[in-house]
């Protein structure tokens, strides 16, 4: 070989060998998320839209026996949905393209209650092609609710109910998909004398994969992701991505709340949360509510308690009967979005320098090179002392840590410290981090300021570390 090529030749061998090495370094801690599951965690943030003859007659559960008739928009456009979704930084849209009314918002063959059988657009209004379509123009994704409880079908109650509810997946994912995401809500309302149904979830779950691949579905209890116990928006502080489901069903065979809140420390499978919340008091529009709606702060607030806890946020904003956002939400999305935008702009640890009590020193800048896919890790898995020195003294009350959780979660316990003349003063104590943490606190004005990891199930492996001053919060 000549001269050069032999360089390059060793130069290649070397860069393999350190990144064998490098990828060596870290152990993945079972369970992990999928790929797909990865890439769910990124979205953070998206809407959710209840929309239906419920959003007529001024009900949040219909009986299923509405005149279709009612169901009848004067001004739809799913674009000005998906504009302001895209505006307020909401990566996706999740649609009730069936609630428990049965009633259809495509003209499903499944069906004798849908849209079809609706005056509107003299029945040839489809609201989950435009809302697809809508979704497509603006860059953001689209997912559906199906209702698995349907007050109106025939055959409701009984096994053939199972077919009908996987030939209706099946007509969403041929003739609208792909979804990011697919939505079985737990509520089953059927009184003492009302039809009794056994759900086939097993088959429902193995249809829905083989419709589309890759796909994420939420229920209580997953498969892919969990509900978090509750529906006013927060996670629980403690929040491990982690979950047992052997012995649960979904509904009221479920986990008790708290633990879909929180997780299960040593649970067997990767089910992170989704915290579900409306920006209004009900999930179907009411006139009566203009003036609940929830403010850029509340929303803010919501914010940090469910991806500020590691889960991510399903935001419901009911369409009125005109088949438009009504101004007061899009104004509060607005804010919201500003607010966000506002807080987490100015990084204030992105010119500190950082140093920690063990060995890997040359990976710590990785820790705030605002780049996700690099990562630092300890190399040992008792306590873990970072500190971060700035080049001037700062006002900060929110540090941001993240997990590199495609290795698994590990982090059980962790503090903050604030240097304060000469001694550390701890400002916050947290436990689990997950994909992220924004732990905020009353402002401290500091120079200097240590993160330490006091437990964790294994070597911590951190993808970042960030401070804000977030001047709403004082
Ligand atoms: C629940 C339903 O009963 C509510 O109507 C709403 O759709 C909520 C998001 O899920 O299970």
């Amino acid at each position: 070989m000549m001269q050069p090529q032999i360089n390059r030749f060793i130069l290649l061998c070397t860069t393999i060998i350190s990144l064998q090495c490098a990828a060596q370094k870290v152990q993945p801690l079972y369970p992990i998320p999928t790929k797909e599951q990865l890439a769910w965690h990124e979205k953070e943030f998206y809407l959710f839209i209840h929309f239906g003859p419920n959003t007529f007659t001024d009900k949040e559960w219909g009986e299923g026996n509405e005149d279709p008739n009612i169901f009848n928009p004067t001004e739809l456009d799913c674009r000005q949905w998906a504009r302001i979704a895209r505006q307020a930084g909401a990566k996706g849209i999740i649609l009730t393209a069936k609630h428990h009314d049965g009633f259809s918002l495509w003209p499903s063959k499944q069906s004798t209650h849908t849209v079809r059988e609706s005056k509107w657009k003299n029945g040839k209004g489809d609201v989950v092609k435009a809302l697809s379509e809508a979704c497509k123009k603006e860059g953001i994704e689209m997912g559906v609710y199906l209702s698995p409880w349907d007050r109106n079908h025939p055959k409701y109650g009984t096994p053939e109910y199972n077919d009908v509810y996987i030939a209706t997946m099946k007509e969403l994912f041929t003739h609208y998909g792909p979804f990011f995401e697919l939505w079985w809500d737990g509520a089953n309302g059927e009184g003492p004398n009302g039809k009794k149904q056994v759900y086939d979830f097993k088959r429902f779950e193995q249809a829905a994969f083989s419709f589309q691949q890759p796909l994420i579905i939420f229920s209580d209890i997953g498969p892919s992701i969990r509900w978090c116990g509750n529906e006013k928006g927060f996670i629980g502080n403690t929040n491990w991505n982690l979950l047992d489901t052997a012995g649960f069903t979904r509904g009221l065979g479920a986990p008790h709340v708290d633990t879909l809140n929180q997780g299960n420390f040593n649970g067997k499978h990767w089910i992170p949360a989704e915290a579900d919340v409306s920006i209004r008091p009900g999930w179907f529009y009411h006139a009566s509510e203009d003036d609940r709606v929830k403010t850029p702060d509340e929303l803010f607030n919501l914010y940090l308690k469910s991806v500020g806890n590691g889960g991510n946020l399903l935001l419901n904003v009911p369409p009125d009967r005109r088949g438009l956002f009504h101004p007061k939400d899009s104004a509060a999305l607005m804010g919201f979005a500003k607010k966000r935008a506002e807080a987490f702009s100015h990084n204030l640890f992105k010119k500190a320098s950082v140093s920690t009590n063990n060995q890997r020193e040359t990976a710590l800048r990785h820790l705030i090179d605002e780049n996700s896919n690099t990562y630092w890790t300890s190399d040992r898995n008792d306590q873990a002392v970072i500190q971060l020195k700035l080049p001037y003294a700062e006002t900060l009350n929110a540090v941001v840590l993240e997990e590199m959780i495609a290795y698994g979660q590990r982090v059980i316990r962790f503090s903050i410290e604030a240097k304060q003349e000469d001694q550390f003063v701890k400002v916050f104590d947290g436990t689990t981090i997950g994909r992220k943490k924004i732990a905020t606190f009353p402002k401290v004005t500091t120079n200097e300021i240590k993160i330490i990891i006091h437990e964790s199930k294994a070597s911590p492996v951190l993808r970042s570390l960030s401070a804000f001053y977030i001047q709403s919060m004082d």
